[in-house]
């Protein structure tokens, strides 16, 4: 499952999944952006992995696209951005949203441009005290992309995105909590670990029902209220017939731990 560029390791229901070009900040490339859709893929698909986490190797998350494959030169003419969107970032967001399962992000250090992007995606941030958040696309004349402008204004408000969008300015870990765009912060040495230990408690829950919300969650964001109670109760009715919660009811009853199993 592992590649190059995206190595993976499984256990307790967690899949890790690290980013893996440290001297280049684990930018994107297309083939790192396709090994990461195929994994994503797969472990959306693998009823034993029930969470999953994303972190990056060395001392960054991720610097977003790798800009000396986007340059053009003498003999390499100037890439469809458009295209190269819809194929390489665009499958990766809706690969990480529509998960049936959490997925948490261990922001180890920078996550810029599309790196950011990809954290926002996932269900939870744990950030190290020293990581931080650069909406580096107005630096270089682009607009941001692989979901920023979606997540951003709902995470932050519209008058803190505009700013991060258009100044592109550092926002440390500690601002970032402030501003709601992330879970918590912890000291650099712990934040796989406080991440993994996330992923693994989430991976004992009644994972079937995480994922359910996961949808009612995306979905609350273009809803109209009556649409969204309409689809709180369908998938109510969903979750009420689940294995798991005959297990989380009878446990609650007979006053013992539940051992939900994610069906
Ligand atoms: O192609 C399309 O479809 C368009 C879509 C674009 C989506 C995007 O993500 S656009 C945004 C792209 N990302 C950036 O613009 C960020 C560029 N990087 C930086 O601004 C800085 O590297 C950071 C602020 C992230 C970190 O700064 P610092 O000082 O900690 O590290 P550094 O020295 O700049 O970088 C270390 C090395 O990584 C360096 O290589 P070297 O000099 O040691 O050989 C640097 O060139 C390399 N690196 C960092 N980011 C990228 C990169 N190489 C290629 N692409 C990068 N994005």
């Amino acid at each position: 499952m592992a590649t190059e560029f995206i190595l993976t390791e499984a256990g307790a229901g967690v899949l890790s999944i690290t980013l893996n070009r440290p001297e280049v900040l684990n930018s994107i490339t297309t083939t790192m952006s396709g090994d990461l859709l195929a994994t994503l893929n797969r472990a959306s698909d693998d009823d034993q992995v029930r969470a999953v986490l994303l972190t990056g190797a060395g001392r960054a998350f991720c610097a977003g696209q790798d800009l000396a494959e986007a340059t053009p030169g003498p003999d390499k003419p100037r890439q469809d951005f458009a295209a190269h969107v819809r194929k390489v970032y665009n499958p990766v967001v809706r690969a990480l949203r529509r998960m049936p399962k959490p997925v948490v992000a261990a922001v180890n250090g920078v996550a810029a441009g599309a790196g950011a992007s990809l954290a926002f995606a996932c269900d939870f941030i744990i950030a190290s005290s020293q990581a931080t958040f650069i909406q580096a696309f107005a630096r270089i004349g682009l607009v941001p992309d692989t979901g920023a402008t979606f997540f951003l204004p709902r995470l932050v408000g519209t008058a803190r995105a505009t700013a991060m969008m258009m100044l592109g300015e550092k926002v440390t870990a500690e601002q970032a909590l402030a501003y709601g765009m992330i879970y918590r912060v912890v000291e650099p040495d712990r934040v796989v670990e406080e991440a993994r230990t996330l992923a693994a408690h989430l991976a004992t829950q009644a994972t079937f029902a995480l994922g359910l919300t996961k949808r009612l969650i995306n979905a609350s964001a273009a809803n109209e209220i009556d649409t969204q109670l309409e689809m709180e109760a369908d998938l109510q009715g969903t979750a009420g017939r689940s294995e798991d919660f005959q297990e989380g009811v009878d446990a609650f009853l007979s006053k013992r731990p539940p051992g939900f199993t994610g069906r």
